[in-house]
């Protein structure tokens, strides 16, 4: 497969030998692996090949559930009849790829109200009204996580709107992988980790009291995580790997300044960036699970919902990286999955009655049936979920 890969780099490519020991995107090859790399890195052909192999060395499947009926909420109305109360939920980044997706699966079941939290009010109007969501279904809340003052003003915003809340979904974010340097949020923070972990660590944190309030009978809150952030995975040995290191760099806020932009207080690099965000993003719903869910009953969960290589996070790499991934995801990792098919799954997780376990990162097999993954080592150290927790509260002003 790695042959393969690397055959799917054109000659205009020049595979370099130098450089960092990780190779990263923007100074390699098109699919961030040089051919040394690849053999450097133990990932074999056979590896792909051999599905029961590849289990065997990067991870074990824990339980298998199936998809059922999302549950009709039942509320008292006056004459003592049962009436059906809609579900509300927050979507952030609902106006492209999974978070649209997902707002149109759930709205669809006419069951939910889907509270689209955007940054950009047009966009995510036009995106609900193309994908045919019906108008009673949804409403757009801007939201630019990039801003913790905006963060803010919409936690207001909301609670204004006097709109319970039963589930928040964390799905917003950003890749930079072709970046040379970095950028940054409004206070200052490498814009990928503020984006996707330091944003929704504080929407997240505000929003725990309000979840706490609904009497929703099943109240949940949900991070995209993946695969890329996973090392006991193949696709998250690709480099740059995930690695948090001692956090300095967070320690120190990322601003790239007296401290270095990355969370492990390396050089720059969008693409680890990005994993090590997912990586925060999968530890910070273990340490609310472990300190919010006895005392709340609120589920807290991650998930990997398959790779949807067409959506736009990828808007910022070279053409031709578009051009070739969802064929190289469809037909060599098989990893593929379409918009469509991501959206009902986090559907699931959202309002399936039998993903109502917390402190799971749920995945789906090849026959689209999910199951409780398992996380890498450092996505699953509890130490290291204690100390991104104590140190984000602290950069975003909760400590
Ligand atoms: P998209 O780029 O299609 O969606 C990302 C969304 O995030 C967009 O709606 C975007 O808004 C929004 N967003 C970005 N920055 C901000 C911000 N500062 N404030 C508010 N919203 C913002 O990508 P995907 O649908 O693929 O990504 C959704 C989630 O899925 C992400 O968490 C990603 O990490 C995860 N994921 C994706 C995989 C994939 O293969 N695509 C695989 C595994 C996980 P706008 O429309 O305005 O740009
Ligand atoms: Mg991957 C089973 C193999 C598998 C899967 C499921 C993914 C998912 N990837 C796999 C394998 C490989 N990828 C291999 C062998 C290579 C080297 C040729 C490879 C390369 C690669 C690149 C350069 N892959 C990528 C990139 C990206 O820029 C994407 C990324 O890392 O975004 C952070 C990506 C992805 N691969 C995936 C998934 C789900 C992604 C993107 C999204 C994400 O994690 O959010």
């Amino acid at each position: 497969m790695a042959l393969q890969a690397a055959s799917l780099v054109p000659a205009c490519f020049s595979i370099t030998k130098e450089g960092k020991s990780s190779a990263s995107l923007r100074d390699t090859t098109l699919f961030g692996l040089s051919f040394s790399d690849t053999v450097k890195s133990d990932l074999t052909s056979s590896a792909l090949r051999s599905k029961r192999e590849f289990h065997k060395k990067f991870g074990a499947v824990r339980a298998q559930t199936v998809a059922t009926e999302a549950p009709a909420v039942k509320a008292a109305a006056p004459g003592g009849k049962k009436t059906l109360r809609k579900g509300s939920v927050v979507i952030t980044g609902a106006s492209s790829g999974l978070g649209l997706a997902t707002a149109k699966a759930l709205a669809e079941t006419g069951k939910w109200h889907v509270v689209m939290a955007c940054r950009d009010f047009l966009k995510a109007e036009r995106a609900a009204k193309s994908a045919g969501i019906a108008k009673e279904n949804y409403s757009i809340m801007h939201l630019d996580l990039a801003s913790l003052d905006s963060i803010r003003q919409f936690v207001d915003n909301f609670r204004r709107s006097e709109r319970p809340l039963d589930v928040l979904v964390c799905n917003a974010a950003v890749y930079l992988p072709t970046a040379k340097e970095p950028t940054y949020t409004a206070e200052g923070f490498e814009l990928s980790v503020g984006t996707n972990h330091l944003g929704h660590f504080l929407l997240s944190r505000l929003l725990l009291d309000d979840l706490n309030k609904s009497d929703y009978p099943s109240k949940r809150m949900i991070i995209v995580g993946s695969i890329t952030g996973n090392t006991n995975t193949l696709a998250g040995n690709v480099p740059p790997k995930a690695n948090l290191g001692d956090m300095r760099g967070l320690a120190g806020g990322l601003n790239g300044l007296n401290t270095s932009s990355m969370i492990d207080g390396g050089d720059f690099d969008g693409a680890k960036a990005y994993k090590d965000s997912k990586v925060c993003n999968m530890l910070t719903m273990q340490e609310f699970h472990r300190r919010y869910h006895e005392e709340t009953g609120i589920t807290f969960a991650s998930l990997y919902p398959g790779c949807i290589a067409t959506t736009g996070l990828f808007r910022e790499h070279i053409p031709l990286f578009r051009l070739l991934f969802p064929p190289f995801q469809k037909f060599i990792t098989k990893g593929f999955v379409s918009e469509d098919e991501a959206g009902k799954r986090l559907a699931q997780v959202v309002s399936d009655p039998s993903l109502t376990k917390s402190g799971v990162y749920w995945s789906w097999n090849k026959d689209s049936a999910s199951f409780e993954n398992q996380l890498s080592q450092e996505a699953s150290d509890a130490d290291k979920a204690r100390k991104v927790w104590e140190i984000s509260e602290k950069l975003v002003g909760l400590a």
